[in-house]
Order: structure tokens, then sequence, then C-alpha cells
């Protein structure tokens, strides 16, 4: 058979966003996917999950038509209907909810299962502004921490990642980049061929924390506290950059007094990094040049993330890293803007005050609001598994008088409670334009083989939905090349006037040009221009204003438990082989990951009497979930981890890690709290 190679593009919520190479044969079968050797951050390397994505396009369990269930919510019993019945029944549907509670009782469900900006973040959203249903705050992610580190720095990228091969001291900060993003350790291995020292701040001993050259192991959620530890001896010790604060900061006496509140011995209590490491990381780091933090989205899912993010972002200003190529903080790069105005539409919503549902509160939105939630809308996420305080997710969604529709390539543990499963293509059955939120290039893929069976984009269900409506206004009827072609036209943002969709034709990547301002002080944009050591912004918000450590309402650290019936501090973090819960059905990668466990501490195994393999029952108020011991000093005492996202249905009684977790709000930007989450354990 013919086989050919065409230019893709990695669509999962990864950093990374890969140039991919996709071999198809027959114009029909996707034999092989690997990475774009001229890709200049991909360079012909991708990771391991996306090297399988042949099998999950052709996977046998795909959903190839539309499907109407037969059995009870979440059994997962159905049987095949036509496109034309799942439509009229998803009009019926919305016209009931509308008659009877208005539009507002229909609410979208979505996050980043695609990137891609034509199937996720245009046509899906103008479609439900315009119908006016309840909006949705995407907060699951990194919403606290991306607020955090704007309060400080103004913007939300402020560094290419390509220039970090020339930092000479990094500190990889609460994230486990060697399976998340497995790039940012390319440049890392040759800054540390140039000679740079690399450190991993974590509670957990993870891949990253053994590929760095020092390990300094944290309590969870005290990491603004070491930051602050480390401030103070840098301003103690006089070893701050004075000229810098003085051009390019705002607050530094207030602030330089509320580091007296942090002096090592204290912040060595709290995070139980002893006092001589907390001295000599703040040596070091005040005198390497020039420093890189890269700021992982594990530390921020904390009820106080936002503001340790905010004041890990501090420290290179203090020391002046800024100046160099190289040197500073990122927690992303949101450098490339779409203009949201035009892909999104927000003016078609008839009532601009609609509700908003924060999505890591679904429980409560299906089980409390007001007029109830009649119709779910579920596409790009899998919020069954991965939102938080399961028990009530799945509560909600087996209320009998909700209709639920759920847009997938699989029957996830989310579409067994579907009334109506929608077939989804892949992202190689479309068109897409892709931006980074960690690189600086755009790159457009086109469809590379057929839609499988009857499976729609994203992009068609949501327009053939407009049609269906009635809506006739023009953005409904644009094409996916006039929707890239809105994504590239952003005349406001200064680094995007490079692009243009006939020279993406013809490239297909494109890097935004910072060249006019590659150094981040020089792109200030705050109104005052300052980097904000005291945040005038937060204060006029009602926060404080300047950093501080808040311990967590829920858990321990060096200071104690707050709960005795609940002693352990229970982290449940991505694993290397799935992506969230993407992947995470692939029987080969399973086999690899083993089985949904717990690692633990030999002091703690020993007091409970657990033995490695040992079946565990891990508790609290919110729910239970079984899981396999295994003893090891990766993890502190008090420390527990269980690698995932497994799907629910690979757990004993579908009872995944999110029954643990609870559905808070972090400190900033409604984010989600899944790391701090106390539990007990019992051997079974
Ligand atoms: N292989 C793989 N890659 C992925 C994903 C995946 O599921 N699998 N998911 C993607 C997505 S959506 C995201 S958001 C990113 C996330 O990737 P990262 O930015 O790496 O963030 P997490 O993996 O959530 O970080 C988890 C790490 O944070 C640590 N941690 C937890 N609490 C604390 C704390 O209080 N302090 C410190 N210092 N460390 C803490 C955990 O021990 C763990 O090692 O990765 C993306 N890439
Ligand atoms: N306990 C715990 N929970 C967590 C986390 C954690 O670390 N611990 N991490 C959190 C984080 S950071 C995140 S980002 C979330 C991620 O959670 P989700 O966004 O739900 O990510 P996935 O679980 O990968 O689910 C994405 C789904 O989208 C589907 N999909 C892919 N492409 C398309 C498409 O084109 N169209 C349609 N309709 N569907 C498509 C995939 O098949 C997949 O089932 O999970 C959060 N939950
Ligand atoms: S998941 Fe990340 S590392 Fe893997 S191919 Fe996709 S973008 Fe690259
Ligand atoms: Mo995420």
């Amino acid at each position: 058979m013919k086989s050919a190679v065409y230019r893709s593009v990695c669509p999962l919520d990864c950093p990374d966003t890969c140039g991919l190479h996709v071999t198809v044969e027959g114009g029909e079968r996707v034999t092989q996917v690997t990475g774009d050797p001229d890709h200049p951050v991909t360079k012909g390397a991708i990771c391991h999950k996306v090297r399988h994505f042949p099998e999950r396009v052709h996977h046998p369990d795909r959903i190839l038509q539309p499907l109407r269930r037969v059995g009870r919510k979440g059994e997962g019993r159905f049987e095949p209907i036509s496109w034309d019945e799942a439509l009229d029944e998803i009009l019926r549907q919305f016209h009931d909810a509308i008659d009877r509670n208005g539009a507002e009782s229909i609410l979208p469900y979505s996050y980043y299962g695609n990137m891609g900006l034509v199937n996720n973040g245009s046509m899906d959203r103008r479609f439900f502004h315009r119908l006016g249903a309840s909006r949705l705050e995407r907060t699951i992610c990194n919403t606290a921490g991306n607020q955090g580190f704007t309060y400080t720095t103004g913007i939300k990228g402020a560094l290419d990642p390509e220039e970090t091969v020339h930092s000479r001291y990094v500190i990889l900060w609460g994230g486990d980049f060697v399976s998340t993003n497995m790039h940012q350790m390319t440049f890392l291995t040759e800054a540390r061929k140039r000679g740079a020292k690399i450190i991993a701040i974590d509670v957990r001993k993870n891949r990253t924390a053994r590929w760095a050259d020092e390990f300094i192991s944290v309590y969870p959620g005290t990491d603004a506290a070491l930051a602050l530890g480390l401030m103070h001896v840098i301003a103690e010790e006089g070893w701050h950059d004075q000229a810098f604060i003085h051009s390019y900061t705002s607050g530094w006496e207030a602030f330089r007094e509320r580091l007296q509140e942090y002096p090592p011995d204290v912040v060595a209590r709290i995070t139980g990094v002893p006092e001589a490491q907390i001295r000599r990381l703040a040596r070091e780091y005040a005198h390497s040049n020039p420093t890189f933090i890269r700021i992982g989205n594990g530390l921020q899912h904390h009820d106080n993330g936002g503001m340790t993010v905010r004041t890990i972002a501090c420290l290179p200003a203090l020391t002046g890293a800024w100046r160099h190529r190289g040197g500073g903080a990122l927690k992303e790069n949101g450098l490339f803007t779409a203009n949201k105005d035009v892909l999104e539409r927000p003016d078609l919503l008839p009532d601009p005050h609609v509700r908003t549902f924060n999505m890591i509160q679904l429980g409560k939105a299906l089980l409390e609001a007001k007029p109830p939630v009649q119709v779910l809308f579920v596409y790009n996420t899998n919020p069954a598994a991965v939102a938080p305080d399961q028990a009530r997710v799945l509560k909600g969604l087996q209320r009998e008088d909700l209709f639920t529709v759920v847009h997938e390539l699989f029957l996830t543990d989310t579409a067994r409670y579907a009334d109506l499963v929608l077939p989804a293509t892949s992202h190689l059955e479309n068109m897409d334009i892709y931006k980074s939120y960690w690189h600086l290039y755009v790159q457009l893929a086109r469809p590379v083989i057929p839609p499988q069976g009857e499976a729609w984009s994203n992009y068609r269900l949501f327009r053939t939905l407009a049609e269906r409506m009635g809506f006739t206004e023009r953005c409904f009827a644009d094409a996916p090349e006039d929707i890239v072609r809105q994504v590239l036209d952003n005349p406001a943002n200064p680094y995007m006037r490079n692009l243009s969709f006939a020279e993406l034709q013809q490239q297909e990547i494109i890097k935004l040009n910072l060249s006019a301002d590659p150094l981040y002080p020089n792109r200030l944009s705050r109104p005052e221009g300052k980097i904000a050591l005291y945040s005038e912004t937060m204060a006029v918000a009602g926060m404080d204003p300047l950093p501080a450590h808040t311990p967590l309402p829920e858990g321990r650290d060096g200071t104690g438990t707050r709960d005795e019936q609940f002693p352990f501090m229970f982290l449940s973090p991505p694993n290397h082989r799935f992506l969230n819960t993407t992947m995470a059905n692939h029987q080969f990668l399973q086999r690899l990951e083993k089985r949904p466990s717990l690692e633990i501490h030999p002091a703690d195994a020993e007091s409970l009497a657990i033995a490695n393999g040992d079946r565990l029952r891990v508790y609290n108020r919110r729910g239970n979930v079984i899981l396999y011991a295994e003893v090891t000093e990766r993890v502190r005492p008090g420390v527990v981890v269980s690698p995932g996202l497994w799907w629910n249905q690979s757990y004993e009684g579908n009872k995944g890690v999110n029954q643990l977790t609870p559905d808070r709000t972090a400190d900033m930007g409604g984010g989600a709290v899944f790391f701090s989450t106390s539990v007990q354990i019992e051997r079974l």
C-alpha cells in the first residue's frame, strides 16, 4: 500500500505542543507518529504516549456513531442512532429547557482535551453565547498560579524557554517536568553541559527530582514560606540587586519589612527544609547568573496556590536575574493572545449577566443550582474522573431529570452517564491552529486522514447546531480557514505582527517575534511599569498586597496536622504515560503504569503495619478509594502520593482518586486545590 508522511501537531494539553510526523498508509490508516525533526523545539523527539497515537486513532473501542442510552445512568449500555435523530433530540431538549427555565438551565462543560483553537475556543463558545446558556469558568488547571504570577510580573509570560540553555542555576519548582514538559529538560540538559546546577523542589522525589543535582523536599503548600525565607536571607546578607530593585520594582521597603517575619529558623519549621539548606540555597541562587525558575502547576493546586506563585515570582526581581538571557522565572507563556471578542463572540450573549459556574464545583452545580441545570453538554473533558469531590459529581450526573450530552472519542467515565454520546474526530481528522502555553511557535495542522466512522469535529458539531437553531449571524458560517485567520489577527499584540495565514500555510510553523524587546524588564506592561513586590492591584482587590505564607486549612506541614482524624496529606499528580485521563485506556501504557498505587514512607508503613503491595482503603469525609501500597522513601513521612489519573473504571468499585479531593477554590482565579487533601489509611 502507498504510504505518505504528513506534518501535524500534538493537540494534547501539554506545554510542549510538539510538531509531529504522521505516516498514513493508503490514505486511510495512521501507522506511525514521530517527532518532527525540523521543529526547533521538538527536534524529532516526542513522548512515549503520543507515539501510541496510531492505536488511539484506530482503537477498537472508539465511538464511531451517535449512541442513545438504554441502561441506567453510569451503566454504559447504549444503542446506535443516526446523527439526525441525535440532533433532533438535542434540539428538543434545548427548547424544553429554555421553555421551562430559560437558556441558563443549559450548561456547556469543556476543557482542553483538544487544544486547537478551531475546535476549542471559537465555534463552541459562539454557539453557547448566542444560545444564552450558563457560562463556565475554566479553572481546573492553572488559574490560581497564572493570576499570582501576573500580580507580580504584570504579564503571563516573560521568557522564551529556548533561552534557558543559557541558565547557570535552575530551580524546578513544584512540577514533574521530565514527564510533563520533556523539551524543557532538553534545554536544561544543554544548560547542564555548559555548567548549570539544577535543583528540584517538590514534596516527592519524582522523576525530575531524581534527574536534578539536588532535591529539596518540602511539606505540601509551604513553598511561599520557603521563597520568603530565601529572600529573607538574600536581603539580610545584602545580596540583592539594589539597582534593579530601584529601577524595575515597586514597594521594596514594605516588602523588606514583610521578609522580617520569615527568618530561616521559622521557615525551617514550617517547610521541613533544614535551616542550613535554606541559607545555602539562598547563597547559591544570589551568586549565580543567570538563574532560572521553572514554576510547575503542582504547587499551585493548593488553597494558597495563587500567593505561592506570586511569591516565588518575586525572587528573580530581588537578584535582578531578569537582566540576563535565560534568567528569570516562567510559569506559562501567554505571549500569544488571540482576540477573544472575535473568536468567542461574548457580545452574542442575550444577557451578559447570565449566571456562571466554576467548573471545579460541578457536583454543586448539578445538585444545588436554582433553576436547576437541565441540560449538560460535555466536550473535551472527562469530569466524572478529573473533577474534585467526585462522589457529588457522580451523584449529579445520576439525576434522572438531567439530560447529558457527551461528545467524545471513547466511552469515558463521563460518557457512561450520558443520555446521548456523540462521536468526535481525533485531531488527525481536522484542520486546526495550535499555540503553545510554553514555547513561542504557532502551528497549523491539516487533516491527514478522513473522519473515522461518523465522527464529527467539535467545529462541525457546533456549526451544525447553530444552523439547526436558526442562528443567522455571519460568524456561524465561518470556515476553519476563516477562524485560523481570525486567530492570527491581533494587531494589539506587538509580538504577533509577523503572523499571517498566507505565511502559516507556507511555513506551517512561525515563531512570535520578540526581537524588538527580548528581555522582560523592557516589556513591563503593567500600568506602573514595575514588578510588583507590593501590589497595589491586590490591595485594591482587598487582598494582602505583600507576599505571605498562609497555612492550608486541611492537611499538615512541619508545624503539625490540622486534623488528627486524617493525618496524611494525599497528592494525586499526573503520571508519566497518561495525559490526564487521555491514553489511560491503552492497555500497553496501563501495563507500564501497573496499577493505582499509594506511595507511603517506610516509617508510616510500619506504624500502620503496611507492607509493599498491601491493599489499602484511603478515606476522608468526602469519600474513599482502594489503592495498593508502594513503600518508598520518595515521599516524606506524613505525605502519601497516588500517581494518576486512571479512569474510574481502573479502580475497585469505580471510585477514582478525586473521591478524596475537595472542591474548594484557591486564593486566586477560582483555581482547583486537588493537592490540599488530607486522608486516613487502613490496611484491608
Ligand atoms: N505525562 C504527562 N504530562 C502532562 C500531563 C499528564 O497528565 N501526564 N498533564 C498536563 C497538564 S494538564 C498539566 S497542568 C501539566 C502539569 O505538569 P506540572 O507543571 O509538572 O505539574 P504537576 O504534574 O501537576 O505537578 C505535580 C508535582 O507537583 C508536586 N507538588 C504538589 N504539591 C506541591 C507543593 O505544595 N509544593 C511543591 N514544591 N511541589 C508540590 C507533586 O509532588 C508533583 O511532583 O502537565 C501536562 N503534561
Ligand atoms: N486528582 C487530580 N485531578 C486532576 C489533576 C490532578 O493532578 N490530580 N489535574 C487537573 C488538571 S491540571 C487538568 S488540566 C484536568 C484535565 O482534565 P480533562 O481536561 O478532562 O483532560 P482528560 O482527562 O485528558 O480528558 C479530555 C477528554 O477530551 C476528549 N477529547 C480529545 N479531543 C477531543 C475533541 O476533539 N473533541 C471532543 N469532543 N473530545 C475530545 C478525550 O478523549 C478525553 O476524554 O484534570 C484535573 N484533575
Ligand atoms: S504530549 Fe507533550 S511531549 Fe508528548 S507529543 Fe504531545 S506535546 Fe509532545
Ligand atoms: Mo492541567
